[in-house]
């Protein structure tokens, strides 16, 4: 009876420690929190800066910070595709940038953002819209723990 009872309490320590030791392999260091995009000057406009993309839940809040904004609402957009190659369809409408600031939160996901091909862009105002004046690739940014990505180029 007693030699019984010890064999099943090692059994149990067994099953504990590898419990324990399995639980360490959890957390993945490619799960990033917030991506910075750099928005490069297009048509002349003498408008750069960035868009942060921060992952919240499920969602991503994007803020666009311009120099050389203008004080006229400047609609802005998440395209499908990259700056080189846009689709003219927005995929998800941001905030109209007014005086180079826009905040909006998307119900997208960071990493299904980054994992697409999106584009950010910015457009010279309301009336005219095929006139871009600031775009950058989110697929390109820097982000805070995952490693870049290697297919950069101009
Ligand atoms: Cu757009």
């Amino acid at each position: 009876m007693r030699k019984g009872t010890c064999v099943v309490a090692v059994a149990l320590l067994g099953l504990l420690v590898a419990g324990c030791g399995g639980s360490s392999s959890g957390s993945s260091s490619s799960k990033s929190k917030n991506v910075t995009v750099d928005l490069g000057e297009q048509n002349g406009s003498g408008e750069s800066g960035t868009a942060t993309l921060t992952q919240e839940g499920g969602k991503t809040m994007v803020a666009i910070d311009l120099k050389n904004g203008s004080t006229i609402a400047q609609p802005a957009h998440i395209h499908k595709g990259t700056c080189a190659k846009l689709n003219p369809t927005p995929e998800y409408a941001l905030t109209n940038v007014q005086s180079g600031k826009s905040t909006t939160t998307v119900s997208v996901s960071l990493d299904s953002l980054k994992s697409g091909s999106y584009a950010i862009n910015v457009h010279k105002s309301a009336s005219d819209l095929k006139t871009y004046v600031a775009c950058g690739d989110i697929g390109s940014g820097k982000s805070s723990g995952g490693s870049g990505g290697g297919g950069y180029k101009y």
